[in-house]
């Protein structure tokens, strides 16, 4: 062979409305947790990079915050953010949670499900007015009726803003690896982006950030919508190969703050304890973890928050 590429290397964004299952996605195609996930919406917040082979392919795939109706500048900057992904990528995956759709095509789409549904019809409209075509991915099929399941997935297919469809879920992983396959064959040809045997492109301070904020999500969901932000303020190697990682949790208001502590600081405990073990997993080594919470009413305000996540402050 005389310099005959037989690689492929290219972007594949994951973009949807909150909650649809993107980085649940994003970590089965990778094969490991690059990126966090809970059952709150607007999870991720910055652009997330996993790697995944498949063959002589390289699908470096780009997590990317949901897209919604933003009021906040951190939403501005979020949905941007997401905008930007697709917009730089070699294909784009749409991804829809089958259940929300069901339930508004039954007349019973309420919170959080009629507002998935809404946030749909936007990222619909945001793709035809980019001139994007992108893969359909149908998600949550675990549990849908096939017919059901056909009937959402061709009315949103004739939407016109998509060229294939799949089926998915992203939790049990049926129809991924088909998709998978799929997104390999679209790579461009080209040299690997990543070693081989890379994973995430996540800086170690900031995937200690998340893992914390994804515990802390986890353990007090419903006494703290969206309000809180993780810093690594410290993280040095020690002689014996450990690492001395220190966080603060920056809370909105005072009665947050008792909330993330907890009776006794039972609840930062948990957290800390949480966040330490699944690190010193990810990275193979042990982990001291000092947690501190502080109230800061206006970090949502600051641009050094957006800095530390590289998301655009000015939007
Ligand atoms: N039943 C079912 N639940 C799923 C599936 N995929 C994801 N979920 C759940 O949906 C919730 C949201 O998943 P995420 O992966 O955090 O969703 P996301 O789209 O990244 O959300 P944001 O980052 O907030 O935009 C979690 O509770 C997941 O466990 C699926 O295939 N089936
Ligand atoms: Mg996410």
């Amino acid at each position: 062979m005389t310099g005959a590429i037989d690689t492929r290397a290219g972007f594949a964004a994951v973009i949807g409305a909150p909650n649809a299952g993107k980085s649940t996605l994003v970590n089965r195609l990778v094969g490991s947790k690059v990126s966090i996930v809970t059952q709150k919406v607007q999870t991720t917040r910055f652009p997330v990079r996993g790697v995944a082979m498949e063959g002589r392919s390289q699908i470096v795939l780009v997590d990317t915050p949901g897209v919604f109706s933003p009021r906040r500048r951190l939403d501005r900057a979020m949905v941007r953010a997401a905008w930007n992904g697709a917009e730089d990528a070699d294909a784009v995956v749409h991804l829809v949670d089958a259940r929300a759709e069901m339930a508004a095509e039954d007349g019973e789409a309420k919170g959080a499900d009629r507002l998935a549904v809404e946030d749909t019809r936007t990222v619909i409209e945001g793709l035809k007015k980019a001139g994007l075509h992108a893969i359909l991915a149908v998600n949550k099929i675990d549990g849908v009726k096939r017919e059901r399941l056909l009937a959402i997935t061709k009315a949103l297919f004739d939407s016109g803003a998509y060229n294939e469809a799949f089926m998915i879920s992203a939790t049990k992983g049926d129809g991924v690896g088909h998709l998978k396959t799929r997104l390999a064959a679209l790579m461009p040809e080209g040299p690997f982006l990543y070693p081989e045997d890379q994973l995430a492109d996540v800086p170690a301070r900031l995937l200690a950030s998340e893992l914390t904020r994804e515990k802390l999500y986890l353990r007090v969901h419903d006494e703290l919508p969206y309000a809180a932000h993780v810093e690594t303020t410290a993280y040095t190697m020690k002689k014996d190969g450990s690492a001395r990682i220190e966080q603060t949790i920056f809370v909105e208001r005072e009665s947050q703050k008792g909330i993330v502590v907890g009776a006794g600081g039972q609840t930062l405990k948990w957290i800390g304890q949480a966040s330490r073990e699944e690190l010193t997993e990810i990275l193979g080594h042990p982990v001291h973890l000092f947690l501190h919470v502080q109230v800061r009413e206006t970090w949502a305000e600051e641009r050094g928050a957006f800095e530390g996540l590289g998301l655009d402050f000015d939007v």
